[in-house]
């Protein structure tokens, strides 16, 4: 292996050189999987997954330009714009969510920035979500500090803003705020004590140098991300990314690999995009390093699989649901398949085998 101690992979680093970046990503496969897996088992138990559920609590009409994104206001995909949920709703979601199986919920609005009375109707969101012992994430768009404080007081334990994709490719996927600005979001969120979910998007037409450089701003952070959500591209027909060339799905596999060993402590999201995946798909990604996913049928405004369709895949994998953290009691949490009266199936789909 050139340029690439592999006695190194699994310390934790943020002076990963792009060249080392680079040279992960061109491993054999198998080589590529081996050193994953083995970083992996040093930190986590590889059969196990945290399970989180989104919910929009504000759709559409976003003045952001991001080409991949139904909710801009710039494109015309057919999204119903809503306004701020309330929070009894967001309660009701919330509780279903904590129903199936879901430890953490996140909530997300499609807002540039949020207002004052917005920061403060989410506080109350957060609050009641906590309640309900759940761990709480929420994702607005830029924050200032001051606004950072505001939602760790409330109790937020995880704030999503994401880099998207490397520097250098950036400005063809969004003009309207710049890299600097998403870093200083990040800043703003760490210094207010909240944990940092950070990641980016895969198949909008990148290079593999754009994924080299997106996984090297990520691994160089002053801290690595808690969270690190990789997303596929969700073509939505009416924004600019619609009909982009779509990824070799083993490139998606490899990267989510690299950042396995690159950040060995967070939790890497399998994030959007296994819609379009087989089981097959995931279960590689599984044994790359993933250990998070959405659960529950809707993303934000887009699809995610059924739930059944999840609790199979982890009963064929032997995956278990990770509890949360700190744990709000002592069971582990399974999988509940949700059916129309509303009443949670109480299968345990733990089969350790
Ligand atoms: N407006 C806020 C922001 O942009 O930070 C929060 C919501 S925004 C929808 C959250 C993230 O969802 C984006 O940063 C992007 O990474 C991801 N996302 C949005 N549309 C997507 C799509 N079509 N496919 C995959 N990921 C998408
Ligand atoms: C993230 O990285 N992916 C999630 C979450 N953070 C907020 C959002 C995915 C959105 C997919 C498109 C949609 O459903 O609108
Ligand atoms: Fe707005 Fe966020 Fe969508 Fe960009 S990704 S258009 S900021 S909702």
């Amino acid at each position: 292996m050139t340029r690439l101690s592999v006695e190194r992979l699994g310390q934790i680093r943020t002076d990963w050189t792009l060249d080392e970046v680079r040279s992960l990503l061109d491993l054999p496969f198998a080589d590529l999987l081996f050193h994953a897996q083995r970083v992996h088992r040093e930190h986590f138990d590889p059969n196990e997954v945290q399970v989180s559920t989104l919910l929009s609590i504000k759709t559409g009409a976003c003045p952001e330009d991001c080409a991949y994104c139904p909710q801009s206001v710039r494109y015309d995909t057919g999204i119903e714009r809503e306004a701020l949920l309330d929070v009894e709703t967001v309660l009701e979601h919330a509780r279903a969510a904590r129903e199936s199986g879901a430890t953490r919920f996140c909530m997300g609005a499609a807002y540039r920035n949020p207002k004052k009375h917005q920061i403060a109707a989410v506080a109350e969101m957060i609050r009641g979500v906590r309640a309900l012992g759940l761990e709480t994430c929420a994702t607005l768009g830029m924050l200032e500090p001051e606004q950072a404080e505001a939602l760790k007081a409330a109790g937020l334990d995880y704030y999503n803003h994401n880099l998207d994709t490397s520097p250098e490719y950036y400005d063809k996927i969004i003009t309207t705020r710049t890299y600097q600005d998403r870093l200083d979001t990040l800043q703003a969120v760490r210094d207010a004590g909240i944990k940092v979910c950070c990641g980016g998007i895969l198949g909008m037409g990148e290079s593999k140098a754009d994924r080299a450089g997106l996984l090297h701003s990520l691994a160089t952070l002053p801290q690595h991300p808690d969270s690190v959500p990789i997303n596929q591209l969700v073509q939505v027909a009416g924004t600019p990314l619609f009909g982009a060339a779509p990824l070799d799905p083993l490139d998606f596999v490899r990267t989510i690999a690299v950042a396995r060993i690159l950040m060995p402590k967070a939790h890497v999201r399998l994030s959007a995009g296994r819609s379009e995946m087989s089981d097959e798909l995931q279960a590689l990604c599984f044994l790359a390093g993933a250990n998070s996913i959405f659960y529950g049928d809707k993303l934000l405004t887009t699809g995610n699989p059924e739930e059944d369709a999840d609790r199979q895949l982890f009963a064929r994998l032997g995956i278990r649901p990770e509890a949360a953290v700190p744990a709000t009691d002592t069971a582990t949490p399974v999988l509940h398949a949700r059916h129309e009266c509303g009443s949670p199936n109480h299968v345990d789909h733990r089969g350790r085998g």
